[in-house]
């Protein structure tokens, strides 16, 4: 049987739209599934959103909406924020749906029998922000919230209080017998410090706001935020249910991960444990908790221009290029900083240089000297190829070390050691020399056979990482779909591929100055407009590069691995059709493409969409409703447009 693995995020609030902060847990996990999926686990990846509490019922009423229409439409945002970054989850939990509020109230009537939950007197200070309670000593100046640095609001009221002090001594020799139970170790040890301190019982009710789930035995309370949010991770599989097959198989099964951020360490790591060992469940999960993503002068602000939003990211440069970035550049136990030049640079040097240009030396050169082909590994024949086969192997290892203790930055960086590797072997073995000899043809052979073997792990590992990226790298080396897979990464099962005749760039090179200056305005809000941008005039001889033509459809799909998309085939008098990628499946059904005449850029650079080769563009009038596709009547394929 198949071993389960649990990833979790945690729910974010619906206050705003998501930045790249609460995008980078979410694509770490997307990651962490993904290579768990590869390693032939039975995986669960669950989401969500945490849509009770003060805050929240503040901004509905600063909006003059209903905490229920507000949280609906930042769900329905935040889902099609993750299908647009392809995250591949199972479940979206919100804790406003009924099948968690009952459960959260079935648990907290439980540990109020027991006894584990009394009624009492709170006083202390509240922090809207962080959703937190803090006593007049954890403050800091001027009674500000020790976290974020806010105002905070004194409060007594009558509240239920969770018995943290009759769990203190449990939840601390489970922490110390387990120690890789809290990761990284730097976070464990403060939270094991935090628990020596002493742990205060902890306010779980509210009366002062409604939007809440009530408690039963008494409803003047609502639950407070924490208790109701953290039961998601096991209100989502069915727990406490008829119908918990998910739970006893994923929660019981044999893999549970919480990602979280530093700023909600001690919740998960002391307050949702005990939680567990009130109610008797075992706790199976391990807690990661990474750093945070700040601007290079500190935290994140809008007012600064600083705050970073992915679709921004995603519009300009493509879901691979975020992906990598937020990944690559988040070192494990420290803090990560996204600047303009930063992300610029990752693309240019990391991805279009170093990695792009491998595969596309590689592609070109099997062709220009093997005809498209390479046949079977022999056996490594230089030192130089020993060096390659060891470095591929040692490199799996190191990668999957990595990946298994959620050090996915380090994981990559062992992934470009070996596209750095391969390029060097590449200056060592020189091919355009060995080319020039007829008597060199085995040994010729040989070389780029190593390429592209080395090339075939490279994208295997990569598979987690860069969504399409790997796929193109495999289509274009001419990898079939069983040597894509992890339990094929042993040098020499690459056998008799046929390469694309062309290679087309996975990654394109940017100009970097002019990005940076792009982006930076961007982020602070200062769109270039056309008058300020003379570039932004076109010359007669920019319009004549652009080779356009008319096109016939004679076919179309719809794209397996996108929604919008259609994957459209064109007759543009070339004797054989073009494959185009094009954004219109909101607008028209693939049936009603068939047979029109469009108008093609039949020069564009190819490019790969989710997967598929995209060979030009068609034309289309649109406004934020509409789209129309330009077609002809007359004209036949092949017409020049001018
Ligand atoms: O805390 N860098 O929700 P939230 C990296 N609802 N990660 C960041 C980040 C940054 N700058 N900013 C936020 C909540 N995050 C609760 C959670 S769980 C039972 C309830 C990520 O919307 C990080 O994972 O404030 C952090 O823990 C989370 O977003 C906080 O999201």
């Amino acid at each position: 049987m198949e071993k389960t693995y649990y990833i979790t995020t945690p729910i974010y609030y619906p206050s705003g739209n998501l930045h790249i902060g609460n995008t980078y847990t979410t694509v770490f996990c997307d990651a962490l599934r993904r290579y768990k999926d590869m390693r032939g686990y039975d995986t669960y990846y669950l989401t969500g959103m945490d849509e009770h509490g003060k805050k929240i019922e503040t901004v509905a009423n600063e909006r003059n909406m209903h905490p229920i229409k507000h949280v609906d439409e930042i769900a329905a945002a935040t889902k099609a924020l993750w299908d647009r970054m392809n995250i591949s989850y199972d479940d979206f939990i919100r804790t406003t749906e009924k099948r968690h509020k009952t459960v959260v109230q079935k648990i907290f009537e439980q540990l109020l029998d027991q006894g584990d939950i009394y009624l009492g007197e709170y006083e202390g200070y509240y922090c809207m922000h962080c959703e937190a309670f803090f006593t007049e000593s954890q403050l800091g100046e001027d009674n500000t919230c020790p976290d974020c640095e806010r105002e905070t609001s004194k409060l007594q009221e009558e509240s239920y209080f969770l018995r943290l002090s009759k769990y203190q001594k449990k939840l601390l020799s489970f922490i110390e017998e387990n120690p890789d139970f809290i990761t990284p170790e730097s976070r464990r040890n403060e939270v094991l410090n935090f628990i020596r301190q002493g742990l205060n019982d902890l306010s779980v009710s509210r009366t002062t706001f409604d939007w809440g789930i009530k408690i039963v035995s008494n409803p003047k309370h609502v639950v407070y935020v924490w208790i109701d949010a953290l039961s998601n991770y096991i209100s989502a599989l069915g727990y406490g249910t008829d119908n918990d097959e998910l739970y006893q198989k994923y929660w019981h099964g044999d893999e549970v991960v919480h990602v979280v951020g530093k700023d909600i360490l001690r919740f998960h790591a002391i307050y949702w444990p005990i939680m567990l060992m009130a109610l008797d469940i075992p706790i199976t999960f391990k807690l990661h908790a990474h750093g945070f993503y700040t601007a290079k002068e500190g935290k994140m602000s809008k007012s600064k221009g600083s705050v970073v939003y992915p679709d921004t990211l995603i519009d300009r440069y493509g879901l691979d290029e975020l992906r990598y970035f937020l990944l690559r550049e988040l070192p494990y136990g420290g803090d990560g900083i996204f600047t303009p030049q930063s992300f610029v640079e990752r693309i240019n040097y990391d991805l279009a240089n170093d990695f792009g240009n491998l595969l596309n030396r590689t592609v070109s050169m099997i062709n220009k000297y093997l005809n498209g082909k390479v046949t079977s590994y022999s056996e490594a024949s230089t030192d130089y190829d020993e060096d390659l086969e060891t470095m591929c192997k040692e490199t799996v290892k190191t990668y999957s070390e990595n990946m298994e203790s959620f050090k996915v930055s380090e994981a990559i960086k062992a992934v470009w050691a070996l596209i750095s590797r391969t390029n060097k072997y590449i200056d060592e073995t020189e091919p355009w020399i060995l080319g020039k000899d007829e008597n060199k043809k085995d040994e010729l052979e040989n070389v780029l056979y190593h390429l592209a073997e080395s090339l075939r792990h490279i994208g295997i590992l990569l598979q987690p990482i860069l969504l399409d990226a790997s796929q193109s790298l495999f289509k274009q080396l001419g990898v079939s779909k069983s040597l894509r897979r992890y339990d094929t990464l042993s040098f020499g099962e690459l056998r008799e591929i046929e390469v694309a005749r062309k290679p087309s760039p996975l990654f394109p090179r940017l100009d970097q100055e002019e990005e940076i200056e792009k982006l930076t305005k961007h982020l602070r809000g200062e769109e270039e407009t056309q008058e300020e941008n003379e570039e932004n005039l076109a010359t007669f001889e920019d319009f004549t590069k652009l080779d356009l033509r008319v096109g016939k459809i004679t076919d179309c799909k719809p794209h397996s691995n996108a929604d919008k998309l259609l994957v459209i085939q064109v007759d543009i008098g070339e004797g054989k059709d073009r494959q185009i990628v094009a954004g219109v499946a909101k607008h028209y059904t693939p049936e009603s493409l068939i047979g029109k005449k469009v108008v093609v850029v039949a020069n564009l650079e190819p490019v790969s969409l989710r997967g598929e080769k995209s060979e030009g563009m068609l034309l289309a009038a649109s406004n934020d409703d509409t789209l129309e596709v330009l077609t002809l009547e007359k004209a036949n394929p092949g017409d020049s447009v001018s």
